[in-house]
Parts: structure tokens; sequence; C-alpha cells
């Protein structure tokens, strides 16, 4: 362990002369805001320090780098977590205390930047902090978004939208490098010239915005290894304040080169599930590959020269999903354009260069793009894909019967279309999903045509998380219960949380695994009490179900499920249940309408259930608002029940199953995603688990059976009066019915079978909390499924893409 301060005494020195000489006031004289910031500016510049000496390190031994291209970082706040990594939170703690200053009070000034949507924005910051701790030269690539992922408000019910101004106050952690600035050019046409007797190919009249980084410093536990992400913000490359329009008064055409250029790098897109032919969009990545990309191969080049065969020996390009697909045609033109190679070589540098995760088979949120928009806005990578294209037809094996339909699956250009996901395969030697039944299903079904041609390029990494993050800073009160039972280790080695088995038998254990629940279910209570003026009783079982809103993840199951509880105690009043809080939290992408309609029906059974004293013993409806990393961090250790209800097939992975796992809360759960291996790490005696398996799902989607009616004229005093109240007036005081919802459910024939698992879900949830009467035996569930979540830790996960993956 790196020493950051001596001593406190050493700390307060430092800290007191930071605060004076950012703020130009006697300590006694700043604000909060100046003693956050200066907080964070000393650790960010003692983290430096261990970052030169990483920096130091990596060359000397001539370590391998490794690239993680993600447009994605939802990295959460960072000072909490940091000063955990550096092994100094007490010091500081204490160090500010004698100062009068309280850390808590302090941290919740540092923004939480949204610059990501959900889970796989998520995933890239978890592989940071365990690259770091792996003691991986790794490296994010990403962007840095002005505004990132709308701010959510809950509006009679309904989500609203407002801008995230996360740099307002600015952002003390980055440190902006416009001497690392790179040109990148956009449209334009090619031309041939002769370069050293050689026809080279170059772009000229293109329109040019400046790429210019911002370096965040991510700080590995054991503080041994500092880390960076290099996050791009587009700006215009010269100073470009159109004088003479100023002076006609035409302000806004004086400055329209600049808000041109920044319109690039201003917002994140608010979807997790595929933005289609917009622009601004392709131009998003193309930035942050191509800048990318160039800092990349700066940094080997003046560790290595020239000789780009290296390459592969000492660089690895990671692909988060494909929107960072075009690595591989750009690697190609900077290599044959500018570095004079030979397309052969410049193609086996770049397929063993990079690799290529997937996150999603749901066919809307696989990429593509119009050919005309793309070749337009980049020509001269359209000519290498359109020869990536070609060379693939050329050389495709024609024995098979079937070899047509094979092409066609795996073509790149098809049907007027740039297609990212065959792009991506073809240029990387590495493909993985997130989880094995996600890996299986590619194999099967999604790049099945890939997997036949080069099956040993296929391999399985199953997602994990920052246990340090979301078990240790997230949950004290756990946390501190562990340490005593088994020591430090599990921070370092998250396997060692298995030791926790020993104590399952341990009453007196159990009684305090079931404490610290009490406490951080108080905690949230607070806070709930505090955003949205609703009393939860910590006293209920906390049921959670925390996620983006989607169709295919059904939380209008869920609240079905709500509903029919409601229903069936007010019809009799001897139906008995165990009382119980149902919270949710989760956005929608704004031009979904499904999704928005799911969180208006939540918020009006709410308002319903909450103000209905003859049931208010019993339940309660909690939606917390804009879901974000930060209050993730007090929903996730607050939980009893995890509810992870997609239909089978469609989750990638989940995260959040694993998240809530590690935190002791029991998986009420289908067959699918990690769900799978939560499972079978912990035992299916210690989660519950009902409804369609995938292949029961294919199965039914294959026969083309429609029994929406049938299971709504079938059963018509629970799901018959479910679907009634969503047009009648039960739920519609708020903000009014939901006939789209019923439509959608009933005239699409339930598409995501929320009836057709109906039954079974509900029945699996009342099995699971008349269970929770027995607190000792519901607590030894909870202490066996942190127990078995060790294996969850990224850090596992990132030791299989550095083994199996990236070869560092
Ligand atoms: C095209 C674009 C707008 C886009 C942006 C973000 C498309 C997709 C996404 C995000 C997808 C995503 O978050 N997928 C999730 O990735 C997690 C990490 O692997 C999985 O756990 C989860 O199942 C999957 O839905």
């Amino acid at each position: 362990m790196n020493t950051v301060f001596e001593s406190k005494e050493e700390f307060i020195e430092l800290y007191e002369s930071s605060v004076m000489s950012l703020s130009g006031k006697p300590f006694e004289d700043t604000s909060d805001i100046d003693r956050f910031n200066a907080l964070v500016k000393l650790i960010a510049s003692k983290s430096r320090a261990i970052q030169t000496e990483t920096e130091e390190r990596v060359k000397e031994t001539g370590q391998k780098r490794v690239y993680y291209f993600s447009i994605e970082f939802l990295i959460g706040r960072l000072l909490d977590n940091y000063l955990l990594n550096l092994g100094i939170r007490d010091l500081v703690k204490d160090g500010l205390a004698e100062l009068g200053c309280d850390l808590d009070a302090l941290e919740e000034y540092e923004p939480d930047p949204a610059l990501g949507n959900g889970g796989l924005g998520r995933l890239a910051a978890c592989f940071l902090d365990s690259m770091a701790h792996e003691g991986i030269a790794g490296y994010g690539n990403g962007m840095r978004y002005r505004y990132g992922l709308f701010k959510q408000e809950i509006v009679n019910g309904a989500q609203h939208e407002t801008t995230d101004e996360w740099l307002s106050h600015g952002y003390p952690w980055e440190v902006r490098r416009p001497d690392k600035a790179v040109r990148i050019g956009f449209g334009g046409h090619v031309e041939q010239y002769e370069r050293d007797g050689r026809m080279c190919f170059r772009t000229v009249d293109t329109e040019d915005v400046l790429a210019v980084p911002y370096d965040i410093p991510v700080v590995g536990y054991g503080a041994e290894t500092v880390n960076k992400l290099r996050v791009w913000s587009a700006e215009p490359v010269e100073e470009v304040f159109d004088l003479e329009a100023f002076n006609r008064g035409d302000y806004a055409a004086a400055d329209r080169h600049r808000a041109e250029a920044e319109a690039i790098s201003a917002i994140l897109y608010p979807n997790d599930a595929g933005e289609h032919g917009r622009l601004l969009r392709l131009k998003q990545e193309y930035l942050f590959v191509s800048a990318g990309l160039s800092s990349v191969l700066d940094t080997f080049r003046s560790e290595h020269g020239s000789d780009w065969k290296l390459l592969p020996q000492y660089v690895a390009i990671h692909t988060n999903d494909t929107h960072p697909a075009m690595c591989g045609p750009e690697l190609m033109r900077v290599l044959i354009d500018e570095e004079g190679l030979e397309w052969d070589e410049a193609w086996d540098i770049t397929t063993k260069t990079i690799s290529y995760t997937n996150h999603t088979i749901l066919p809307e949120a696989l990429e593509k793009w119009p050919i005309d928009t793309f070749s337009k806005l980049l020509p001269r990578l359209y000519m290498i894909i359109e020869e990536i294209s070609r060379r693939w037809r050329d050389d495709f094996d024609r024995s098979a019967p079937d070899w047509q339909d094979r092409l066609r699956q795996t073509a790149v250009l098809w049907d007027g279309q740039v297609r990212m996901a065959c792009l991506s395969v073809i240029c990387s030697h590495s493909v993985n999903g997130v989880a094995k039944i996600h890996t299986d299903i590619l194999k099967r079904d999604t790049l099945k045509d890939f997997y036949v041609l080069t099956p040993e390029k296929f391999n399985n990494k199953t997602n994990g998380i920052a246990h340090r993050r979301f078990l240790a800073e997230a949950n004290p009160a756990y946390a501190k219960l562990i340490t005593e039972a088994i020591g430090t280790g599990w921070l370092d080695n998250a396997d060692e949380l298995a030791k926790l088995v020993e104590f399952e038998n341990d009453p007196a254990f159990l009684e305090q695994v079931g404490r610290a629940k009490h406490d951080n279910k108080v905690r949230l209570a607070n806070y709930v009490k505090r955003e949205c003026g609703l009393d939860i009783d910590p006293n209920t079982i906390f049921d959670v179900q925390v996620k983006r809103f989607h169709a295919y993840k059904r939380q209008l199951l869920n609240i079905f499920k709500v509903m029919d509880i409601y229903n069936r105690r007010l019809t009799d009043p001897n139906f008995r249940v165990a009382p119980t809080t149902f919270i949710f939290s989760g956005k929608a992408a704004s031009s979904y309408a499904f999704a928005k309609e799911t969180i208006r029906l939540i918020n009006s059974v709410a308002d319903v259930i909450n103000n209905d004293s003859r049931v208010n013993g019993v339940m309660k409806v909690c939606f917390i608002p804009n879901f974000r990393v930060s209050n993730a961090q007090l929903i996730y250790p607050s939980a009893e029940i995890s509810e992870q209800i997609s239909t089978a097939g469609m989750e990638a992975s989940g995260t959040s199953n694993m998240k809530l796992m590690m935190n002791g809360a029991i998986t009420l759960g289908t067959m699918d995603g990690a769900n799978i291996e939560i499972v079978n790490l912990a035992g299916r005696e210690n989660e519950k688990i009902f409804g369609l398996t995938a292949p029961e799902v294919d199965e039914l989607r294959a026969s083309g059976m429609h029994f929406a009616w049938d299971m709504y004229n079938g059963d018509p005093d629970r799901l018959g009066r479910i679907i009634d109240e969503l047009t009648d007036d039960t739920f519609a005081g708020l903000s009014g019915s939901f006939e789209s919802i019923r439509h959608e459910i009933m005239l699409n024939n339930d598409a995501d079978f929320v009836m057709k698992d109906f039954h079974t879900y509900v029945e699996a949830w009342e099995e699971l909390t008349a269970s929770y009467s027995d607190h000792a035996a519901w607590n030894k569930m909870a202490l066996h499924n942190t127990a078995s979540s060790g294996w969850f830790s990224s850090d596992r996960t990132i030791r299989e893409y550095r083994d199996e993956i990236w070869g560092a």
C-alpha cells in the first residue's frame, strides 16, 4: 500500500493550504463547495503522483496497454471510492472533523456524472476499477458529454425530463489536455495522390472539429496503480467568432460555427436500446474512435517506434458493443493511408488488436447506418468498409449448400445499410457475450453464421460488479460486520466472502445481519421521505426492482402483481400477505412511449394504494425518481427481494441482480441472464425462480398461438380484472387511464409473456414473502447469497478478459 499522507497532521496541513490557495479566502470563510473542491484537488494530485509511478513501471516493464473504448462510462461519484481505495478514508474523515468539516456532507457536493444510460455504461466503469486493482495498464476512452442522461422528475405520475447540467459548478477530477487535442475531419471527398512513388488516398475539403481530451484519474484499490479515463469533447478548430455577423446584430450566426462543433459532444443519447440513423450520433462515434486511436498510436509510436507489427503485442483495443465499431476501419485507414502499410499486413495487425463484446440480442438495438449517410460523412472510412466487405465476399467459402444465406447474414453492407455488429465481428479476434445464456444465444442464434465460420473467436465473459463500490462503500453497516467476521481480505479478493459460510448457523451473527439490513432500510426510508415526502416502513419487506424501463424487463408484471394483491385484499379481508414496500426506480428512454406509460401506471397505482387506509398496514408502493449511481448505492443495501423478472432469453446478463445479491437480497427471478449463474452459485433453494424458460418462450413464440384473450376470459377475478382496471377509473385519478398498455398487451398477444408468467410469479412471491417471518432462516439465506457472490466481482471478470482475450 502506497502511503498517501504520512499522518493526519500532514493531511490537515496540506488540506488547509489547498482550500485557501484555491478559494483565495481564509479557511473559516470558505464554503462547503470550496472545501469539497479543494479536497478533490488534493486527492487528485496525490493520485497523479501514483499515476506517474504507474506510468514509469509500465514503460520499464513493457507491459501491454489495454484501451477500453466505450461511448458510455457511468462512473458515479469518485471521492469516497478513492479514499477507500487509497486506504485513507478514516484518516481524512478524522482530519476533516478536526477542522469542523463533515466528510459525508462534503461528499454530497460531488456531481454524479451521468455519462451513460445503464448497464453497459456502468459495466465500463466497474471494469476501470478492476483493471486498476489488477495492475493492468488499462485506460478508458469515451465521450465527455456536456449534458449527461436527462434528470427524471415525476409530475402527476409521469416522467418529465430535464437537462442534467453536471458541469455547472465545474468537475474537479478532470484535467483538460489541449496539448493532446486531435483534429477530426468530416465530409469532404477522397482523392488519390502519389507519395514516395506509391498511390495513396486522402480526404480533402473536410469540415474539421477539434477533439479535446479531459483526463480523469482511476485509482485502484491498494494504491499501487492509478490509470486514467480519457473523455473527448468537441470544439471548433480555431476561434471562429464571426465579428461581421455580430456587428450586424446577428448573434446566433456570429457563434454558429462554435455551436455546430460543440453539438457533437453536447448530449448523451438517452436510449439504451438503439438509436437509428442520427447523424450526430454517428459523429460522436467517429470522434471518440478516431481521436482515441490517434492517442493510442501516439503512445505506441513514442515507445516502440513505427514497427506496427508489434502493435498487437503491446496494445489491446476493446470495443464495448458496436458503438466503437469504426475502430477496425479507422485503424486500417491510419495504417494504410498514413503509415504506408499494405492491406494484408494492416489487416493482420488490426484484427489481432481489436476485440468486441456484444451486450444485447434485441433486434432494435443492433446498430445499422444508411450507406448514404455514412459514406457522405466519412467517405474514406466507407471506402475501407467496402473493401473489407468485398474481401469478405470474395473469400467466402461457397462449398456449403447454404452459403448464400450465410453470406447474407454476415455481410457488412446489406440492404443499403452498414451493419455494425457484422463489422465488429469481422474486425475482431475475439467476440464475447456477457453471461453464459447470452453467449449461447449469440452462438446459436444472433451470430450463428459467424460462429459456424469461426467458432474459436467466440467466448463468454460473465459480467461482474465493482464489489468495493457496491458492497464496501455502499453498505458500511454490513461491510463492518463482514470485516469483523473474516478480516479485510475480501476487499482485495472477493472470493474470501465465501468464508462467511461459517457464520450461517451462528444465530447472533445472523441477527446482526438483519440489524445491518434494518439500518440500511431506515437510511433509505429517510431518503425517500426527503425526496418524495412518502413514509415507508422499515419493518416491512423491501421488494426492489431498479433498472431501465423496458418491456422485456417487465416492470409491468411487477405492478400487475401489486394490483392483484391490492384487489384480493380488498375483496377478502382475510387474505393475508407479509407487509411489503414495493420499490421501483429507473428511467425510460424519452421516446419510448410504452416504458413511460408503465412508469405512469406504477405511480398511479402508488397514489391509490398509498392513500388507502384499508391496506396501508400491508402495502406501499414507492417510485424513487431519477435513478442514478449515487442513489442506487442507497437502494441496493436496503433490498430484501431482488426482482429480476425479464422474459427468459431477453436480458443479456443484468448487473443489478449481482449488486442486490451481494447485498444479501434474495433473487425473485426468471432463468435469464446472469440469474442462472446466481442460482448455480447460491443454490436454487436460496433464490426464488419462476416462469417460462428461454426454450419455452421460443417454443411459444414459434407456435404463433394466440392466448391473450383466453387468459383474460379464463381468469376474470384476477388477470381479467387487472386488464380492465387499466381502462376503468380505478387508477385513473392521477392523470388518466392506460389504454395504450391494455392495447399493447391484448392486441400484441402479450408479446413479453406478462400474462403467461403472471400466476407463477405471484405464487412465487407469496411463497417467498411467507417465509420472511422466520427471520433467522431469512437472514441465513441473505448471508448465503453474500457469501456466494464473490465470483461476481468485476475483478474476476477482468482477469478473464486479461487472460483469455487481451493477453495483458
Ligand atoms: C445504440 C445506442 C443508442 C445504445 C446505447 C446503449 C444501445 C444500447 C445501449 C446499452 C445497452 C445496455 O446497457 N445493455 C445492457 O448491458 C449490460 C452490461 O453487459 C447487461 O447486463 C444488460 O443485460 C444489457 O441490457
